[in-house]
Formats: C-alpha cells, sequence, structure tokens
C-alpha cells in the first residue's frame, strides 16, 4: 500500500466521505488511490476557491469536515480567501495539497513556495508529511482537529513521495475531543448581570449560538430578565422560519450599529465579541457599542454555547416560553423589484427546511424581518468580508445538506469571483436556485467612498461600473450547463422560482434591480 492509499483509507475511516478537488500532477497518486479505495464521494471544483468554499458550505450543512484537494502552494493560494471565510465561520475542512517530492524541494521547480507559510494564515493546524509510512496516522489527527469543536482548518502538505511511495499505514480513527463546558463561575456571574442590570444585551455569535435550542434558551432568559438578543452582523448558519426566534443582526452601517446598541450597558457574549466595525472610518469609533458598557463571556466561541445558555437559563430558573408569532406566511410580491419584496416572495415560495445562502451584499441588509414568517429554513452567510463565496458555499452546502433545496441570493459583483461552480453544480445535478442580484455596479462601495470621506470622481465612479459591459448571466450559465432565464419584475421571479423547484437541478434567474 502507498501513501496516498493508506491516506485515503485513514480520511474514510474517520467518517470523511467528501473529496473537493482540483488536482495536478503532485496530486496524481491521491486521485488514483480515489480509484482504487472505494467510498469517496469526488467534486471537481474548476478553481481552487470553488473547492475551498464548498468545503466551508458542506461542514455548515454536514457538521462534518470534507477534504479538499490542492495543487502545490499557488493552488492553495487560489483557495486562501474562502478559507479565510471558512476560518471565520468555524467550519472543519482537512485541506490535502499535494507539494514537491521531498527530494525535488531543494531544486526550486517552478511550482515550489512557501506552502507552510500560506497554509499557517488560515490553519489551525498545519503539518508537513515526511515519509509515507506517517501519512495515514497524520491523516486521522487531521480530522481530529478538523472536529474540534466548532470546526477547525486542518492542512496537510504532502510531498509527492509520501504518496508514491510504499509502506502506508491505514491509521485508526482519533476521537473527537469533548466540547468544553462554560465555565460556572461565569455563568453564574452572567445570571447575576441579568438579575441585577438594565440594558443588558445577550449577544449571539457562531453557528451552535444560533441553533434552534440556543435561541429558545437566550429567548426564555430575555423573557425571564428582559434583556435584548442579538446576533453578530455575519452569520455561519442561524436556524430561522417558522417556531424559531425573530432574531435581528447587529446592522453592517456603522452609523446603524452605533444607533442600535446605544442604550446597551452590558453584553453578555455567546461565541461572541463586542462589536465593532467592519472597517475603520474618520470620526467613528472602532467600537460599535457605547465606551461605557461592559463586556461579560459566558462562553468562548470554542466553548459549547448552547450548553452555556441553558445552563444561564437553568440558573435563572427561566422556564419555556414560546416564541412570539411572526404572523402568516408572506405573499408574493408584484411589480417592480424591492429588497423587501424579493424576501418576501422567497419567503412565499421557499421549500420547507431550504437552505438560504446569502451572498447579496449591499440589497440584502433587510432581508431578515420579512422572512421571520418563512417555513422552517437555514440561513447562510459570508462569515469573513471575503466576497466570492456565495456560489461555492451553495455547492457545498448542497451537497452537505443531503437533498434540501438551496436557494441562493447572489450579488452579482461577488459572483464573478467563483461564478464557475455553476459548472459544479449542474455537473453533480445539485438542487441550487441561484438568484442572481444585478444592479451591475459594486453598489456597497459607493457608501464607503463616502464613510470614509473620500469624494469618488468620474475614475472612481468607473472602477464601481459593471455596466460596460453587462454581464450577460444567462449565458453565462447556460454556458456552463445550468439553465437560466432573466426577471424584471417580482412575478416574473416568483414564476422561475417556482418553477425551478420543480426540477431536482440548478437553475439560475438573472433580477434586474
Ligand atoms: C476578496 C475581496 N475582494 C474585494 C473586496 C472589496 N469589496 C467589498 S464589496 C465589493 C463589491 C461588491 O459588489 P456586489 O457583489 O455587486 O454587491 P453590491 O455592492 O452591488 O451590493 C468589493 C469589491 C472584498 N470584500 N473581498
Amino acid at each position: 500500500m502507498n501513501g496516498a492509499e493508506s491516506l485515503v483509507h485513514s480520511l474514510l475511516g474517520a467518517g470523511v466521505e467528501v473529496c473537493f478537488s482540483n488536482p495536478g500532477t503532485s496530486e496524481m497518486h491521491f486521485v488514483a488511490a480515489l480509484d482504487r479505495v472505494p467510498g469517496m464521494r469526488c467534486v471537481l471544483g474548476l478553481q481552487e476557491n470553488i473547492v475551498t468554499g464548498a468545503a466551508d458550505g458542506y461542514y455548515r450543512m454536514a457538521g462534518k469536515p470534507a477534504v479538499t484537494l490542492l495543487h502545490c502552494a499557488p493552488g492553495l493560494a487560489n483557495g486562501l480567501a474562502n478559507l479565510h471565510n471558512a476560518r471565520r465561520a468555524r467550519s472543519g475542512i482537512v485541506n490535502c495539497v499535494g507539494d514537491q517530492a521531498t527530494y525535488h524541494r531543494q531544486y526550486d521547480a517552478p511550482l515550489t513556495g512557501d506552502t507552510e507559510g500560506f497554509a499557517r494564515g488560515v490553519s489551525h493546524w498545519v503539518r508537513t508529511a515526511a515519509r509515507a509510512e506517517d501519512v495515514g496516522a497524520e491523516g486521522v489527527q487531521a480530522v481530529q482537529a478538523a472536529m474540534t469543536y466548532p470546526g477547525q482548518i486542518a492542512t496537510m502538505i504532502l510531498p509527492s513521495d509520501t504518496c508514491w511511495n510504499p509502506g502506508g499505514v491505514v491509521a485508526a480513527p482519533l476521537p473527537v475531543p469533548e466540547v468544553p463546558k462554560a465555565d460556572p463561575h461565569l455563568v453564574r456571574a452572567a445570571a447575576n448581570v441579568l438579575r441585577t442590570k438594565q440594558n443588558v444585551l445577550i449577544l449571539l455569535g457562531g453557528a451552535p449560538a444560533q441553533t434552534e435550542a440556543a435561541q429558545q434558551a437566550a429567548w426564555n432568559i430575555a423573557q425571564k430578565t428582559g434583556a435584548r438578543i442579538l446576533a453578530e452582523t455575519s452569520t455561519p448558519r442561524m436556524a430561522r422560519g417558522q417556531g424559531r426566534l425573530q432574531l435581528e443582526r447587529v446592522p453592517y452601517p456603522a452609523a446603524q450599529a452605533i444607533e442600535n446598541l446605544k442604550a446597551v450597558e452590558h453584553i453578555i457574549l455567546v461565541g461572541s465579541k463586542g462589536p465593532i466595525g467592519f472597517f475603520a472610518y474618520p470620526n467613528m469609533p472602532s467600537k460599535h457599542y457605547p465606551e461605557s458598557a461592559q463586556l461579560h463571556l459566558l462562553t468562548r466561541p470554542e466553548q459549547d454555547a448552547e450548553a452555556g445558555l441553558l445552563a444561564l437559563a437553568d440558573e435563572l430558573g427561566a422556564t419555556h416560553t414560546p416564541f412570539a408569532d411572526p404572523g402568516p406566511r408572506p405573499e408574493a410580491a408584484r411589480g417592480a423589484p424591492t429588497p423587501e419584496g424579493l424576501a418576501r416572495t422567497v419567503a412565499a415560495l421557499m421549500p420547507e427546511d431550504a437552505i438560504i445562502v446569502d451572498e447579496s451584499v449591499s440589497y440584502g441588509r433587510g432581508f431578515f424581518p420579512q422572512t421571520f414568517a418563512a417555513p422552517r429554513h437555514d440561513w447562510l452567510q459570508i462569515t469573513g468580508g471575503a466576497i466570492g463565496c456565495g456560489f461555492p458555499l451553495a455547492t457545498g452546502a448542497a451537497i452537505g445538506g443531503g437533498g434540501k433545496r438551496v436557494i441562493a441570493l447572489q450579488a452579482d459583483g461577488s459572483g464573478m469571483y467563483t461564478v464557475q461552480a455553476l459548472w459544479t453544480q449542474a455537473r453533480e445535478k445539485l438542487p441550487v436556485t441561484t438568484i442572481v442580484l444585478s444592479n451591475r455596479k459594486y453598489q456597497i462601495l459607493l457608501g464607503e467612498y463616502l464613510g470614509v470621506g473620500a469624494n469618488p470622481g468620474p475614475t472612481a465612479l468607473d472602477m464601481l461600473d459593471l455596466g460596460n459591459p453587462d454581464i450577460g448571466w444567462v449565458k453565462l450559465a447556460e454556458g456552463m450547463g445550468v439553465p437560466a432565464a432573466q426577471a424584471t419584475t417580482l412575478d416574473q421571479l416568483g414564476d422561475l422560482l417556482s418553477q425551478s423547484l420543480t426540477s431536482t437541478g440548478p437553475f439560475l434567474i438573472e433580477l434586474v434591480i
């Protein structure tokens, strides 16, 4: 058995079932091993940022890591932006990066680069294999690292001779580390704040703090104590819709966030940190909560958020209180597109347990209130601010979601970074409906110019214009095997969305906004 075969056996034994891949020469033995060792679903992405973004989406839905197969330092570099987003989402991923053979590295061949250096910036765990005998054991260590709550990025660098040399040893899976619980002292301290103080905010950060059970505990606490609840601005995965909490996020625009939080005196942090700006702006504070407000830690992101909230509810004697009724499901909107109308239409037509992937950037800021009364669904967002995650995230979420329909709300500028993920959706026949929000500009940056006090002239404005020439979204999608159509009204959008739900494969709607 060679090293690559022992690795594939070991990964399978540790429960890894999907390999998102964009291979090269140095990964050929790994690819050949995938042929000889059955059981791994192999999914080809046509650029590494598709591969890494898909692995992120997969983890967010499946709750277990996929493996990525990437080619040398430059291949890893292509996938870094979505590994950055995945790290922010606290998704678990095992990256396998093929590299120069151990004895060939000294010659500095063209694809040789600082693979470890690139990996370290986005990984919690990095290991460069030295011998074929070791890669099985290192593979299960990587899975263990990736499964460490709530999820970590583990990167194995595999010089090609460690894959092709004989002597591979299959390793048994390692136990998943126990999830650290909240410190009981901090639970009592948080309870004390909630009992005795006014204007307390419970701030939920990360997927484990936004499950239905975590929301229920937070709601019980809030009903008992009068605290407010908010989620952080970017959410990896939030349970939403009927029977869930009507949970709002801290707004993205600095002025709105500061206004929203101005009365807050105490913040209970549940897997979150004190709200700060995405960026600094002249004459704006970095912190968006009042300087006088106090932060109280309930759980760090690495501690069990759900159990922490349950313990806090217990400590306070906060018993089950039903969530507020969001009212009837909205009806599909008609006429000219508006953000609210689009959100209502999606809420009206989405199937139960849909997965919404949201890279809607500026258009999506008001989507939440309009979708509170939608059927139950999960909402996945860009987490690290590195645009170009939507199409890959939707692709991976469809594979991790086990057949649930994905509806991707995709801003056009961000979509163009990784549009070739559509090809993977077509090839894998994935149930993804993408709605491209086609404003033909980098709309958000118009606001950012004003925010930083810059005064855009014609050259600056030209850098934000995507309308010269217009991007042909329908042709782009069709060219990659995804049926597509354009909508200019919400009536047309509703018809196309309904039609797409009757098929089992992907569909793209360009909504001209
Ligand atoms: C990887 C990366 N490159 C560049 C940026 C800077 N950036 C932020 S938003 C944006 C444009 C977004 O445009 P679009 O997706 O069309 O959304 P809209 O602003 O029109 O809502 C750019 C280029 C970024 N955040 N991440």
